[in-house]
């Protein structure tokens, strides 16, 4: 189903025209609002009189996390107070947290590509919907729950978390919808099995997931565990929050679609800026085109992914590839770059291991390591008699001595490094609290 079938398969003419006047407009709506870009654009030169739409755009230099703090808390606001009708924040997964402010206009744009999201995500006007993604500063909560109100569902907004009550109301209210972070998903996946909740007693049908990198092991796991069809919801607050982009659930794994009407995408080189060619991965780059109260011109989003064009499918949107990880998270070692998402493309393949792991870099003397934690699958541990895993359990076991190596030969011929692969028992790495998990320690940056 589409939600506004006009726009999401308007053809590409069209729509450029359409960004074109509407990136136009945002600049000199900017220009005579924001004395941050007044001041930008007279030193680079640009004027909106002379501004000539998208093939000026590269001309606008970027906006960096940076911009917004430094303009904390109002300074990037483009109408007075008394307009803005909500304030969110960023989590602050990095850093300080940035404020971001929406008219009534800007909410309705919201809820409208949060709609489009979820119907595109499987959902229909009628379905339940259990809302777990965080209530609150973090835009994820009201931003979906507003989208799915919007496509006439009925929304459960209970919230991050509480994973005895998430299970109750799942039996409960037979929502057939989840909505959650991919790894509290997994969580509530694995409490399912593990308390021999049977699917018969549960209504859901499909899951949609965002707010952090997540791959195909893990949507495997979800799906799996949930008997949903799980898709991915990205999105940003400095730009507007989740819904951004979306998975169609019909094309799983073939990137998610990007609502180009409102969010103007480009990838870029992480060190030169410069535009990579169509596919090719770099960092995204977006621009609002119809914000009121927080217009954004070329936000450096430090997030890796590609965008590209399908011609074959049910939406005329560019598609975006899954996120990589932030270029400030991308883990530089012995000079090779590697985000921890490439781990876990790999763990995927592997039997006996659960989908949990832990990268962990740090430094002895002058030289970089890498240790990669993971844990064995339940069963393998049953199957071993196993109730933690210890140096003489691997010594007795052979089958877990050829895990270790396997893990470890497939991380260096894929990714090129050397990292030491420990073994843990299941259910020793930390899991996902209701919000998003920390997957990466870099002990280099303590020191
Ligand atoms: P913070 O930057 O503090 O996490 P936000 O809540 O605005 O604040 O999070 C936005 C970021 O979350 C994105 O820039 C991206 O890094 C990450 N993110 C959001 N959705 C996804 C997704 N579906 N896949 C991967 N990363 C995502
Ligand atoms: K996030």
């Amino acid at each position: 189903m589409l939600f506004n079938p006009e726009i999401e398969r308007m053809p590409l003419p069209q729509l450029r025209a359409l960004q074109n006047a509407r990136l136009q407009e945002q600049v000199a709506y900017v220009y005579g609002r924001v004395p941050f870009y007044q001041q930008k654009f007279d030193a680079l030169g640009v004027h909106p009189s002379t501004f000539r739409g998208l093939e000026d755009l590269p001309k606008l230099g970027f906006t960096k996390k940076t911009d917004f703090r430094d303009n904390y808390p109002f300074g990037l606001f483009a109408v007075p107070q008394t307009e803005v009708a909500r304030l969110h924040c960023s989590s602050g997964t990095t850093g300080k947290a940035t404020v971001v402010g929406y008219t009534a206009h800007d909410l309705d744009i919201f809820a409208e590509v949060v709609a489009r999201s979820l119907a595109a995500a499987g959902c229909r006007p009628g379905m339940k919907m259990q809302n777990a993604y965080g209530y609150g500063l973090f835009t994820g909560g009201l931003g979906i729950h507003y989208g799915a109100e919007k496509l006439g569902m009925t929304v459960i907004p209970v919230s991050g978390g509480g994973t005895d009550r998430q299970l109750q109301l799942l039996q409960d209210f037979q929502p057939e919808v989840l909505c959650a972070t991919p790894s509290y998903a997994q969580v509530l996946a694995e409490e399912i099995r593990r308390r021999g909740i049977s699917h018969d007693a549960l209504n859901l049908q499909y899951a949609v997931l965002g707010a952090e990198p997540w791959t195909e092991a893990i949507r495997e796991q979800v799906e799996s565990g949930l008997r949903v069809r799980a898709s991915n919801i990205y999105g940003l607050s400095e730009i507007m929050g989740p819904g951004v982009s979306q998975e169609a659930v019909d094309e799983r794994g073939t990137g998610s679609y990007l609502w180009e009407d409102h969010f103007y995408p480009e990838v870029v080189d992480k060190d030169t800026g410069e535009p990579v060619a169509e596919g090719e991965l770099g960092v995204l780059v977006l621009t609002t085109l119809t914000k009121k109260a927080m217009p954004i011109l070329r936000y450096w989003t430090n997030d890796i992914t590609n965008i590209y064009y399908d011609h074959s499918v049910s939406r005329t949107h560019v598609k975006m590839g899954p996120i990589r990880g932030r270029s400030d998270d991308m883990l530089i070692i012995r000079g090779v770059n590697f985000f921890h998402t490439q781990v876990e493309d790999i763990l995927q393949g592997l039997a006996h291991v659960s989908p949990y792991y832990q990268v962990v870099a740090s430094r002895r003397g002058a030289m970089d390591e890498v240790e990669v934690r993971v844990e064995l699958a339940e069963e393998l541990m049953r199957e071993l008699g196993l109730a933690t895993v210890t140096a003489d359990a691997i010594r007795q076991h052979d089958c877990l001595q050829t895990l270790q190596g396997t893990f470890a030969k497939k991380i260096k011929d894929n990714i090129g490094l050397s990292m030491k692969v420990t073994l843990l028992g299941f259910g020793e790495l930390p899991r996902s609290e209701g919000g998003k998990l920390n997957r990466v320690q870099d002990l280099r940056k303590l020191k």
